[in-house]
């Protein structure tokens, strides 16, 4: 059966789907967005999530199946709350769900939990990886076998707050002639519980070279970032956040620099718009969120997929996920 541009799982909210492939299955790694009346910020107050459930697919054509929950906020020592976007990385055997939450004062870390399985349950670390601050972790693993992680996130994200390399409160988006802020990259141990670097801002330049500027919104990095490797170049992708694009940067290195190179998709319904990209049997697929489950609710939303295509110079041809 066809299940593409479907809401995949129905029965519960989700968003923010990071999907990989283990032994011939499709894994995806959702937030689990809970219902309730409160409003919508620009903090992201609205995104109350407790729980990570796994999902999973035999192929492309199969329903989606919901694993359970595979790890609560409750068992996560170092978690207040929010635990938000998450990914999964498969190193030395294990499998590590890395994922973003709220500590116990209110700012945003990224901590891991271990599993023998794709579906977990995962046993937390007991505190957040030391050295990481924001949101919307990608984790990486090149082929030869170096772990890249990237994130952060700007508003309730936070990632405006680190500019000056601790937490400022304050901390406001750069000026919007000045360059954009941009994710972090830092390379993880091969246990996926310690950074096994310095944390830096990847660069993403124009056609010409050029910084891309903070108030360039159709093109600027807002959060979600995404990294996929065609044809041996890197792809970073992600979203614009306050216009709703997925775009994209090409580098033939992992860590950048990145030239821009366009849209990947169009705005979804709902403000927030993020995705994974993962190869499977030789297609590519685009796994993405929108609002449509709940007739426009930014925080309940769902996870779908759909084919992506290259053209022959390696430029992604763009989705309009309703047409
Ligand atoms: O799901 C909470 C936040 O919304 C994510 O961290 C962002 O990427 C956006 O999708």
């Amino acid at each position: 059966m066809n299940q593409q541009r479907k809401p995949l799982v129905t029965h519960i909210f989700t968003a923010d789907p990071s999907a990989h492939v283990f032994n011939g299955k499709i894994y995806i790694y959702p937030s689990h967005d809970i219902p309730h009346n409160g409003e919508d910020n620009d903090e992201g107050d609205e995104y109350l999530m407790e729980d990570y459930h796994v999902l999973s697919m035999d192929s492309t054509e199969s329903t989606c199946v919901d694993n359970g929950e595979a790890l609560h906020m409750r068992d996560v020592k170092w978690v207040s709350k929010q635990m938000w976007a998450p990914d999964l990385a498969y190193t030395n055997g294990k499998y590590h769900l890395i994922f973003p939450a709220r500590d116990k004062n209110g700012i945003f870390r990224i901590g891991a939990a271990h599993s023998d399985s794709p579906i977990g349950p995962f046993k937390p670390d007991d505190d957040y990886l030391k050295g990481t601050c924001s949101i919307d972790p990608c984790v990486f693993v090149d082929d030869d076998g170096k772990i890249y992680m990237f994130y952060g996130g700007l508003w309730g994200g936070q990632l405006e707050k680190w500019k000056t390399g601790s937490f400022d409160p304050n901390g406001k988006e750069p000026d919007p002639d000045k360059p954009a802020l941009t994710p972090y990259c830092v390379e993880l141990n091969g246990d996926c519980n310690a950074l096994a670097s310095e944390p830096f801002h990847v660069k993403i330049v124009d056609e010409n070279g050029n910084d891309i500027l903070a108030g360039d919104e159709d093109r600027r990095y807002f959060e979600g970032p995404w990294m996929h490797k065609y044809n041996n170049t890197y792809y970073l992708s992600y979203s614009t956040g306050t216009t709703h694009y997925l775009v994209y940067a090409t580098s033939n290195s992992p860590t950048g620099p990145f030239t821009f190179r366009g849209r990947l998709m169009e705005p979804v319904i709902g403000w927030t718009t993020h995705h994974s990209i993962i190869e499977y049997e030789g297609k590519w697929y685009i796994f993405y969120h929108d609002a449509e489950l709940s007739n426009g609710i930014n925080h309940r939303r769902c996870v779908k997929f759909t084919e992506i295509t290259y053209a022959p110079d390696g430029s992604i041809i763009k989705i309009d996920p309703y047409k």
